[in-house]
Protein backbone atom coordinates (compact mmCIF):
# COMPACT_ATOMS: atom_id res chain seq x y z
CA UNK A 1 0.00 0.00 0.00
CA UNK A 2 1.90 3.20 -1.19
CA UNK A 3 0.74 6.55 0.53
CA UNK A 4 -0.13 9.41 -1.64
CA UNK A 5 2.27 12.27 -2.67
CA UNK A 6 -0.15 14.45 -0.54
CA UNK A 7 0.06 11.74 2.31
CA UNK A 8 3.98 12.23 1.79
CA UNK A 9 4.00 15.78 1.99
CA UNK A 10 1.66 16.16 5.23
CA UNK A 11 3.53 13.20 7.18
CA UNK A 12 6.96 15.44 6.05
CA UNK A 13 5.40 18.53 7.32
CA UNK A 14 3.42 17.59 10.88
CA UNK A 15 5.44 14.17 11.44
CA UNK A 16 2.52 12.00 11.75
CA UNK A 17 -0.17 10.41 9.49
CA UNK A 18 -3.47 8.63 10.75
CA UNK A 19 -5.21 6.41 8.10
CA UNK A 20 -8.61 5.49 9.50
CA UNK A 21 -10.21 2.18 8.69
CA UNK A 22 -7.12 0.31 7.46
CA UNK A 23 -8.18 -3.09 9.15
CA UNK A 24 -11.94 -4.28 8.99
CA UNK A 25 -13.46 -5.43 11.86
CA UNK A 26 -12.77 -8.99 11.40
CA UNK A 27 -9.02 -8.59 11.25
CA UNK A 28 -9.61 -6.55 14.07
CA UNK A 29 -11.76 -9.31 16.04
CA UNK A 30 -8.82 -11.55 15.12
CA UNK A 31 -6.11 -8.89 16.62
CA UNK A 32 -8.41 -9.04 19.86
CA UNK A 33 -8.25 -12.15 20.74
CA UNK A 34 -4.64 -12.43 19.72
CA UNK A 35 -3.94 -10.05 21.95
CA UNK A 36 -6.25 -11.08 25.01
CA UNK A 37 -4.21 -14.62 24.17
CA UNK A 38 -0.98 -13.09 24.77
CA UNK A 39 -1.90 -11.03 27.67
CA UNK A 40 -3.11 -14.19 29.22
CA UNK A 41 0.63 -15.38 29.44
CA UNK A 42 2.82 -15.63 32.03
CA UNK A 43 6.36 -14.67 30.23
CA UNK A 44 9.52 -12.31 30.65
CA UNK A 45 8.77 -10.25 27.52
CA UNK A 46 5.35 -9.41 29.41
CA UNK A 47 5.88 -6.21 31.22
CA UNK A 48 3.70 -5.12 34.04
CA UNK A 49 2.04 -1.79 35.25
CA UNK A 50 3.62 -1.26 39.06
CA UNK A 51 0.63 -2.81 40.41
CA UNK A 52 0.75 -5.92 38.12
CA UNK A 53 -1.52 -5.22 35.56
CA UNK A 54 0.24 -5.85 31.86
CA UNK A 55 1.70 -2.78 30.37
CA UNK A 56 3.51 -3.75 27.23
CA UNK A 57 3.98 -7.63 25.13
CA UNK A 58 6.78 -6.85 23.31
CA UNK A 59 8.31 -9.53 20.96
CA UNK A 60 4.64 -11.82 20.79
CA UNK A 61 4.88 -11.83 16.59
CA UNK A 62 7.49 -14.63 17.59
CA UNK A 63 4.97 -16.88 19.67
CA UNK A 64 1.58 -15.86 18.66
CA UNK A 65 1.17 -16.69 15.08
CA UNK A 66 -1.81 -13.68 14.83
CA UNK A 67 0.71 -11.35 15.04
CA UNK A 68 3.31 -12.90 13.31
CA UNK A 69 1.04 -12.57 10.39
CA UNK A 70 0.91 -8.80 11.21
CA UNK A 71 4.73 -8.06 10.11
CA UNK A 72 5.03 -8.26 6.76
CA UNK A 73 1.47 -6.90 6.23
CA UNK A 74 1.96 -4.05 2.96
CA UNK A 75 -0.47 -1.76 4.91
CA UNK A 76 2.37 -1.15 7.69
CA UNK A 77 5.54 -2.04 5.62
CA UNK A 78 5.06 -0.73 2.23
CA UNK A 79 4.99 3.05 3.69
CA UNK A 80 7.77 3.00 5.36
CA UNK A 81 10.24 1.41 2.56
CA UNK A 82 8.26 3.75 0.82
CA UNK A 83 9.79 6.81 3.20
CA UNK A 84 13.24 5.24 3.73
CA UNK A 85 13.60 4.20 0.35
CA UNK A 86 14.65 0.59 1.19
CA UNK A 87 13.83 -2.22 2.60
CA UNK A 88 13.09 -2.59 6.64
CA UNK A 89 13.63 -5.15 9.39
CA UNK A 90 11.71 -5.66 12.84
CA UNK A 91 13.06 -3.67 15.52
CA UNK A 92 10.75 -3.96 18.25
CA UNK A 93 7.13 -5.29 17.93
CA UNK A 94 5.05 -4.76 20.96
CA UNK A 95 1.21 -4.80 21.86
CA UNK A 96 0.52 -1.89 24.61
CA UNK A 97 -2.23 -2.51 26.90
CA UNK A 98 -3.22 0.85 28.47
CA UNK A 99 -5.53 -1.41 30.36
CA UNK A 100 -8.83 0.12 31.89
CA UNK A 101 -8.62 1.98 35.11
CA UNK A 102 -5.34 0.82 35.48
CA UNK A 103 -3.35 1.93 32.63
CA UNK A 104 -0.23 4.30 33.28
CA UNK A 105 1.55 6.96 31.25
CA UNK A 106 3.87 7.17 28.67
CA UNK A 107 5.80 10.05 29.90
CA UNK A 108 6.58 12.88 27.35
CA UNK A 109 9.80 11.75 25.11
CA UNK A 110 11.02 11.10 21.28
CA UNK A 111 11.64 7.34 20.21
CA UNK A 112 14.84 7.58 18.28
CA UNK A 113 16.54 8.85 21.55
CA UNK A 114 16.02 5.99 23.24
CA UNK A 115 16.88 3.53 20.48
CA UNK A 116 20.07 5.75 19.42
CA UNK A 117 21.46 5.21 23.19
CA UNK A 118 19.85 2.39 24.41
CA UNK A 119 20.39 0.01 20.94
CA UNK A 120 23.15 1.52 18.97
CA UNK A 121 20.92 2.68 16.31
CA UNK A 122 22.81 5.01 13.86
CA UNK A 123 19.96 7.57 12.47
CA UNK A 124 16.45 8.49 12.73
CA UNK A 125 15.44 6.01 9.68
CA UNK A 126 13.15 4.15 12.03
CA UNK A 127 9.72 4.23 12.80
CA UNK A 128 6.53 3.04 14.85
CA UNK A 129 3.63 2.36 12.55
CA UNK A 130 0.54 1.30 15.51
CA UNK A 131 -2.95 0.02 15.11
CA UNK A 132 -5.80 0.58 17.13
CA UNK A 133 -7.23 -2.82 18.57
CA UNK A 134 -9.69 -0.31 20.35
CA UNK A 135 -11.99 2.43 19.71
CA UNK A 136 -8.97 5.31 20.82
CA UNK A 137 -10.75 8.17 22.34
CA UNK A 138 -10.13 11.51 24.04
CA UNK A 139 -10.80 9.72 27.54
CA UNK A 140 -9.01 6.62 27.27
CA UNK A 141 -5.18 7.55 26.97
CA UNK A 142 -4.72 8.21 23.58
CA UNK A 143 -1.03 9.10 22.01
CA UNK A 144 -0.64 12.57 22.32
CA UNK A 145 1.67 14.20 19.44
CA UNK A 146 3.20 18.01 19.31
CA UNK A 147 2.89 18.55 15.26
CA UNK A 148 6.10 19.42 13.66
CA UNK A 149 8.11 18.33 16.68
CA UNK A 150 10.19 15.92 15.01
CA UNK A 151 12.28 18.96 12.92
CA UNK A 152 14.12 19.84 16.28
CA UNK A 153 15.96 16.41 15.86
CA UNK A 154 17.01 14.35 18.59
CA UNK A 155 16.55 16.63 21.76
CA UNK A 156 18.15 16.20 25.33
CA UNK A 157 16.50 13.49 27.14
CA UNK A 158 17.17 12.06 30.82
CA UNK A 159 16.78 8.42 31.24
CA UNK A 160 13.37 7.88 33.89
CA UNK A 161 13.85 4.98 35.67
CA UNK A 162 10.85 5.87 38.63
CA UNK A 163 7.92 6.91 36.57
CA UNK A 164 6.67 4.06 35.57
CA UNK A 165 7.57 0.55 35.15
CA UNK A 166 9.05 0.97 31.77
CA UNK A 167 12.73 3.08 31.55
CA UNK A 168 12.66 5.50 29.35
CA UNK A 169 14.76 9.12 27.95
CA UNK A 170 12.31 11.41 28.93
CA UNK A 171 11.66 15.54 27.87
CA UNK A 172 11.64 18.17 30.15
CA UNK A 173 9.01 20.27 30.94
CA UNK A 174 10.26 23.24 29.71
CA UNK A 175 11.30 21.73 26.10
CA UNK A 176 7.45 20.88 26.08
CA UNK A 177 6.07 23.65 26.68
CA UNK A 178 8.28 25.86 24.35
CA UNK A 179 7.37 23.38 20.87
CA UNK A 180 3.50 23.02 22.24
CA UNK A 181 3.33 26.66 22.62
CA UNK A 182 4.19 26.38 18.90
CA UNK A 183 2.36 24.01 17.62
CA UNK A 184 0.14 22.82 20.03
CA UNK A 185 -0.99 18.91 20.58
CA UNK A 186 -3.15 16.67 18.45
CA UNK A 187 -4.75 13.45 19.88
CA UNK A 188 -5.38 11.23 16.81
CA UNK A 189 -7.79 9.29 17.58
CA UNK A 190 -10.68 7.28 15.94
CA UNK A 191 -12.06 3.22 15.63
CA UNK A 192 -10.27 0.29 16.09
CA UNK A 193 -8.58 -0.93 12.95
CA UNK A 194 -7.29 2.44 11.80
CA UNK A 195 -3.39 3.04 11.66
CA UNK A 196 -1.01 5.98 13.18
CA UNK A 197 2.49 6.17 11.98
CA UNK A 198 4.72 8.81 13.50
CA UNK A 199 8.50 10.07 13.01
CA UNK A 200 10.98 8.18 15.29
CA UNK A 201 11.71 12.38 16.48
CA UNK A 202 8.50 13.42 17.31
CA UNK A 203 7.51 14.39 20.73
CA UNK A 204 4.82 12.24 22.06
CA UNK A 205 3.32 10.93 25.39
CA UNK A 206 0.00 9.35 26.47
CA UNK A 207 -1.59 9.99 30.26
CA UNK A 208 -3.14 7.06 32.30
CA UNK A 209 -6.64 5.22 31.09
CA UNK A 210 -8.74 5.57 34.27
CA UNK A 211 -12.11 5.00 32.42
CA UNK A 212 -13.58 1.54 31.79
CA UNK A 213 -12.45 1.10 28.25
CA UNK A 214 -9.31 -0.67 27.30
CA UNK A 215 -6.82 1.28 25.03
CA UNK A 216 -4.98 -2.08 23.57
CA UNK A 217 -2.50 -0.57 20.35
CA UNK A 218 -0.19 -3.02 18.50
CA UNK A 219 3.56 -0.90 17.73
CA UNK A 220 5.61 -2.51 15.12
CA UNK A 221 9.04 -0.13 14.62
CA UNK A 222 10.30 -0.72 11.54
CA UNK A 223 14.05 0.49 10.55
CA UNK A 224 15.72 1.20 7.31
CA UNK A 225 17.80 -2.03 6.78
CA UNK A 226 21.31 0.28 6.36
CA UNK A 227 20.21 1.79 10.31
CA UNK A 228 20.64 -1.62 11.79
CA UNK A 229 21.40 -0.98 15.37
CA UNK A 230 25.45 -1.69 16.84
CA UNK A 231 25.24 -2.09 20.54
CA UNK A 232 22.55 -3.59 22.01
CA UNK A 233 22.26 -3.15 25.71
CA UNK A 234 18.27 -4.26 25.99
CA UNK A 235 17.13 -8.22 25.98
CA UNK A 236 17.20 -9.01 22.62
CA UNK A 237 12.68 -9.01 23.19
CA UNK A 238 13.20 -5.73 23.06
CA UNK A 239 15.62 -4.66 20.42
CA UNK A 240 15.96 -7.11 17.86
CA UNK A 241 18.83 -8.08 16.34
CA UNK A 242 17.71 -10.00 13.40
CA UNK A 243 18.64 -8.28 10.69
CA UNK A 244 16.50 -9.80 7.84
CA UNK A 245 14.82 -7.99 5.40
CA UNK A 246 10.83 -8.29 5.87
CA UNK A 247 8.78 -9.45 3.21
CA UNK A 248 5.89 -7.49 2.37
CA UNK A 249 2.75 -9.03 1.63
CA UNK A 250 -0.82 -8.40 0.69
CA UNK A 251 -4.01 -11.13 2.08
CA UNK A 252 -6.54 -8.71 -0.04
CA UNK A 253 -8.54 -7.62 3.26
CA UNK A 254 -7.37 -4.20 3.13
CA UNK A 255 -10.40 -2.04 0.82
CA UNK A 256 -11.65 -0.54 3.84
CA UNK A 257 -8.02 1.28 4.09
CA UNK A 258 -7.74 1.84 0.47
CA UNK A 259 -10.76 3.56 0.88
CA UNK A 260 -9.84 5.85 3.37
CA UNK A 261 -6.74 6.72 1.50
CA UNK A 262 -8.41 8.02 -1.83
CA UNK A 263 -11.01 9.72 -0.35
O1 LIG B 1 1.09 3.46 23.87
C1 LIG B 1 1.32 4.59 24.28
O2 LIG B 1 0.49 5.27 24.85
C2 LIG B 1 2.66 5.22 24.07
C3 LIG B 1 3.68 4.32 23.46
C4 LIG B 1 4.92 5.05 23.10
O3 LIG B 1 5.00 6.23 23.19
C5 LIG B 1 6.06 4.34 22.57
O4 LIG B 1 6.04 3.11 22.48
O5 LIG B 1 7.04 5.01 22.23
Amino acid sequence: MKLTEEQLKTFDELGYLYLPGCFNAEEVARLKAAAQDVFSEQREEIWREKNGVPRTAFACHKYNQTCNALVGDHRLVEPLEQLFGEQVYVHQFKINAKAAFTGEVWQWHQDFPTWHKDDGMPEPRAMNIAIFLDDVMPINGPLMIVPKSHKHGALQSSHDQQTTSYPLWTLDNDTVTKLVENNGIVTPTGKAGGVLMFHANIVHGSAGNITPYPRRIVYLTLSALSNAITNPTRPEFIAHTDFTPVTSASDGMDQQCLAALSS
